[in-house]
């Protein structure tokens, strides 16, 4: 008898989109395979808890029959390749989404052995016999992959949902004068990762390399992702992303790597604009006359609860939706293009299992949490279960002064990995210890400047001590339209963090 050694699955679902059937099949993997809740992460897609090791083939199997894959989720690859849901703008949703697929699918690794092992039928005929082995082709990785994970955005001006400075790669989407996509900016060397007490880590914003046109782009992405290939780190594993082999070598020789080994150049940046780096609740209609509904869904967790039978609701829904769903980089989800002439039936559905409810504070609508307990080993605090509960305690003083339309990004994370990019958040809370964290204030609200540390090791007591005057002063004194972290700037509580490497000076 062995012990039920348990298992968290991770499905590539490229920039959040699934179909309603697709939906469905991950909704009976969790309930039949995992521990009957389903994770939408920050990276727009599900992922699965408590799945036993017996369970692991037919769960992949089944995830793989929904047409969907688990291939390079993990690992010292390119990982799913995020895309601004864009729930207003479909045509032109279509038009970026369908390079996400394209830089996808172009930056997978070859490898069969995958399918040798997860896919293989159960009397084994699909699988290789030893001595057949054929060695693995990766043209792309080589023997040894990458010298760390690897992550590419994509974010559709003027939304930053997909905190497009957070990763090795971001591609801001560039409109052309017809409505269509015209290219993109990229930037590149973004990246949270941080370990406690170690100045050497530190998370990064990404750096402008320049415009690449559409048809190019996935080729920019290769070249940037083989010049980390060839020369990031392989010895330390803290100084492996790519946002330390750019800081070492400088952005511009950076610049001419890629340039070199792509033989183009990248032109000028064009001007964009973003607004914010959260979601837009509430119906929407696009251009075609369809509408979008995005749900407010706590840390991505899907669950039934007594009270509140959210996942059977969305099961239901999925049974007579045919438009699709969208998966937000913020960990919500988007039950895209309802017709007009099925609107009835979708938003009687919605309020029947109490999935119509985007009317909570604005500072929840715009918080964010990480897993941490208690699935992931990394964790030294809560977070998915805590963040909530501390909202709730500030709701209070929000309400009192007039703010609870007043969006302020709140991030939490169990520890300094940043699965919720809380280096991105106007005030954060960093896992430090079981009930203790490390707070962060100052970052920018759109996602473009990282926050710095405040306190270190503060119990729940000191972080409302702090924050409920702090809250109180920001209803009184701020500027107009001022945001939460800019305040903090200005009124003296913390310094600007201008780029990584400045992160921890005082
Ligand atoms: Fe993450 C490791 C969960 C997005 C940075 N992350 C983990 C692991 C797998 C823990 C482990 O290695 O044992 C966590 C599994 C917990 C669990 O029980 O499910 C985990 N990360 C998550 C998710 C589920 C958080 C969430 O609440 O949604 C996100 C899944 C994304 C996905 O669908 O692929 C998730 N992780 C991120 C992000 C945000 C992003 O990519 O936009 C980051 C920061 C960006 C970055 O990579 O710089 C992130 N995760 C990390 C790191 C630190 C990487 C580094 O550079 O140091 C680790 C640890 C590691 O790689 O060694 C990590
Ligand atoms: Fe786990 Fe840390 Fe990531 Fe949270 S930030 S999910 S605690 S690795």
């Amino acid at each position: 008898l062995e012990p039920a050694y348990a298992f968290m699955i991770r499905c590539r679902l490229n920039g959040g989109v699934a179909t309603p059937d697709q939906w469905l099949r991950m909704d009976a993997v969790s309930t039949d395979l995992g521990n009957e809740t389903m994770k939408l992460t920050t990276r727009q897609t599900f992922q699965f808890h408590g799945v036993v090791k017996g369970k692991l083939r037919p769960a992949m199997q089944a995830i793989n029959k929904a047409m969907m894959t688990t291939i390079a989720a993990c690992g010292d690859v390119n990982r799913n390749v995020m895309c601004s849901p864009l729930p207003d703008q479909s045509q032109y949703h279509a038009d970026v989404y369908a390079v996400s697929c394209k830089i996808s699918d172009h930056l997978l690794p070859s490898t069969t052995a995958y399918h040798e092992i997860w896919l293989k039928d159960d009397d084994g005929t699909k699988t290789q016999v030893a001595g057949d082995a054929v060695q693995d082709y990766e043209p792309l990785y080589g023997p040894t992959y990458l010298p760390r994970k690897f992550k590419i955005s994509i974010a559709i001006p003027p939304h930053n949902d997909t905190d497009v400075y957070a990763h090795d790669i971001g591609l801001i989407a560039i409109k052309g004068s017809n409505g269509r996509l015209e290219g993109f900016n990229v930037l590149a060397g973004g990246g949270m990762g941080v370990t406690h007490n170690m100045k050497k880590t530190y998370p990064r914003t990404g750096s402008m390399l320049g415009f690449v046109p559409t048809e190019y782009t996935h080729i920019a992405c290769e070249k940037i992702m083989l010049v980390q290939r060839d020369h990031g780190d392989r010895k330390n594993r803290k100084h492996a992303r790519l946002k330390y082999t750019i800081d070492d070598m400088g952005v511009d020789v950076f610049r001419s790597k890629v340039e070199d080994i792509w033989d183009q150049k990248f032109q000028e940046a064009r001007p964009f604009h973003f607004d914010s780096n959260i979601d837009t609740f509430g119906w929407q209609k696009d251009e075609n006359g369809k509408n979008h509904f995005t749900m407010f869904i706590e840390n991505g967790r899907i669950e039934d609860t007594a009270d509140f039978p959210m996942k059977t609701g969305l099961r239901e829904i999925a049974k007579v939706h045919k438009g699709d769903f969208r998966l937000t980089p913020n960990q919500h989800l988007v039950l895209g293009a309802v017709p007009d002439e099925e609107m009835p039936q979708i938003k009687e559905m919605l309020a029947k299992y109490k999935l119509d409810n985007t009317n909570f504070s604005a500072l929840r609508l715009s918080s964010s949490a990480c897993v941490a307990f208690p699935t992931c080993g990394l964790a030294m605090a809560e977070s998915e279960r805590y963040l909530p509960e501390l909202i709730t305690k500030l709701e209070g003083v929000v309400e009192e002064n007039g703010m609870r339309q007043d969006s302020i990004v709140m991030r939490m994370t169990g520890c300094p990995n940043g699965c919720a990019r809380p280096w991105l958040a106007e005030v954060a809370f960093v896992g430090k210890a079981y009930g203790a964290y490390n707070m962060y204030l100052g970052g920018g609200y759109h996602g473009q400047r990282l926050n710095k540390l405040f306190r270190a090791s503060i119990k729940e007591e000191e972080i409302l001590e702090i924050m409920k005057p702090l809250l109180k002063r920001y209803a009184l004194e701020r500027n107009e339209g001022e945001r939460f972290g800019d305040f903090c700037i200005r009124i003296g509580m913390i310094k600007p963090t201008v780029d990584g490497k400045t992160f921890h000076d005082d």
